[in-house]
């Protein structure tokens, strides 16, 4: 029961925390994101606009709104913001990403391993242009969906392009 004075759910987040899953968004690109614990994620972009994209330790907002019902939100170094809502049971989930007018224009720039070039998605974000923001909400097809305990820096330690051929098109 939630109240005006009380409006917060239980947040039991184990549903979550400790999993790793690929998805696919409607317009055909693929992420996958492992939540390493209650406030960080690492992530990997097979393909898209900023496709081989890949980092770790972004911290972030991960709320439970209900049963089988995740919410992870979050701003970038770059200036992205990502809000992301996660149903495993559905295998379903819809992403709202606000990207700068910088990176819809020049996507390739973001195109690394972010944790080794922080000084230089800074200094793009704090060069612009922020706007028009280019806003891309999709849902998107959950395809694996796996428990591999959280905290664990080997789940998310090579690059998009560096896994084996087809390693993202696994299912389960
Ligand atoms: C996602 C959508 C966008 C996601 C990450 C992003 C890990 C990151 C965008 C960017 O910074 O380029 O579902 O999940």
């Amino acid at each position: 029961m939630t109240t005006v004075a009380d409006p917060i759910p239980a947040q039991d987040l184990s549903g979550i925390v400790g999993h790793r899953f690929i998805y696919t968004y409607a317009n055909g690109w693929q992420y996958e994101m492992y939540v390493k614990n209650d406030h960080t994620i690492d992530y990997r972009i097979h393909s898209g606009h900023v496709g081989g994209r890949w980092v770790k330790d972004q911290e972030v907002d991960l709320v439970r709104l209900d049963e089988d019902s995740y919410k992870v939100s979050w701003t970038e170094p770059t200036g992205t913001s990502v809000s992301v809502n996660v149903m495993p049971g559905k295998r379903r989930l819809h992403g709202v990403i606000f990207f700068p007018d910088w990176i819809r224009r020049h996507g390739e720039r973001t195109v690394c391993y972010q944790n080794d070039h922080l000084d230089a998605m800074r200094a793009y974000r704090d060069q612009g242009p922020t706007y028009p923001i280019y806003v891309v909400p999709e849902f998107a097809k959950i395809t694996l969906f796996e428990h591999v305990g959280a905290d664990d820096d080997s789940v998310v330690s090579v690059a998009p392009g560096d896994l084996p051929a087809g390693w993202s098109q696994r299912t389960d």
